[in-house]
């Protein structure tokens, strides 16, 4: 079996472009480039094929990441709020009944179209507009490490994808604002989906001091490569724990500029077949506009993560 091809992305301030993988024939040595390429790329990986993959070579990628963690929205409590017909349900009987629909709990098919016809589907404007930065679900407690997203259609114009290293905004960190992060908690709402929609279930907030979700320091510790990264979730319904709410607007509006600043980021354009995979715990990242004429297609996986580690 021969070696990867790895190069960093072009035109790109981190990230790693991958070729030559056959997903359903990975070796040891494959998984050693691929961790070593994920530490030099600050964690963003880009797989290129010329092909679309089966939802099991999907599946085997995933795999290398780490175990797979449930779809947002599916499972009541992981980006789902509780419905009438979920009262009493465990998580085990909520996985027999989709697996018993047909209904992968681990696959999200992102985009306008349907996954089993195909056909372009109707969505809300909204949905095509720009995506707010966010890292993946942190409004758990334990949120997902990795994310994958598989290009299946893509836009002829727009739906890029842009990504932001909070280890290079960590390592920037102005000195006052360092002073003011050291031990707070920031509260990382679950109302709202990252393009603005709001989750099943999901009851809108009075203010951000009542919004549902779990409080995360805002510097963490990655411990596959020991770096320091900033950790702030999604701006919509943040909210530092037992602050005045304008004080408490006010620092995360300062943490959010530094933080997205165009120093830190990398805009993807797609080609159709690539699987890129993020660390959650290392980046931002936000998905662009795009006509709601055109088809955007993405199968999408994320691994179970680890406890926060605070820096
Ligand atoms: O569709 C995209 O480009 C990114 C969507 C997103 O935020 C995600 O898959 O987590
Ligand atoms: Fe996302």
């Amino acid at each position: 079996m021969t070696d990867l091809q790895i190069a960093p992305l072009p035109d790109a301030i981190f990230g790693a472009e991958i070729a030559g993988l056959d997903p359903l024939n990975i070796t040891d040595r494959h998984v050693t480039q691929i961790w070593d390429a994920h530490r030099e790329a600050l964690g963003l990986l880009c797989f290129r094929f010329d092909r679309l993959l089966e939802a099991e070579e999907h599946h085997a990628i995933t795999a290398v990441f780490g175990e797979s963690e449930f779809a947002p929205g599916r499972i009541v409590g992981i980006g789902r709020g509780r419905a009438d017909d979920d009262l009493e349900r465990t998580v085990e009987e909520q996985v027999e009944d989709l697996v018993a629909r047909g209904i992968d709990p681990f696959m999200t098919y992102l985009g306008n179209v349907n996954p089993n016809t195909l056909e372009k589907t109707d969505l809300p404007d909204k949905f095509f507009g720009e995506w707010e930065w966010h890292t993946d679900m942190s409004y758990i407690e334990v949120p997902p490490t990795f994310s994958l997203l598989h290009s299946r259609e893509i836009p002829n114009d727009g739906g890029a994808t842009s990504y932001a290293s909070q280890v290079m905004a960590a390592a920037e960190l102005p000195d006052d604002l360092r002073t003011q992060v050291d031990g707070i908690l920031v509260k990382h709402d679950s109302t709202y989906g990252s393009s603005g929609l709001k989750r099943p279930g999901m009851v809108e907030p009075v203010t951000p001091i009542d919004a549902i979700g779990h409080p995360h320091p805002v510097l963490r510790r990655v411990p596959a490569t020991g770096q320091e990264a900033l950790f702030l979730g999604r701006r919509t319904n943040a909210y530092v724990m037992g602050m005045k709410l304008d004080e408490s607007e006010a620092l995360l509006d300062e943490l959010w500029e530094h933080a997205t600043q165009p120093r830190f980021r990398y805009v993807h354009d797609w080609a159709i077949g690539q699987v890129v995979v993020w660390d959650n715990r290392m980046l931002l990242h936000h998905r662009n506009p795009f006509d709601a004429s055109e088809r955007r297609f993405m199968w999408r996986t994320q691994t179970r993560g680890e406890a926060v580690i605070p820096a």
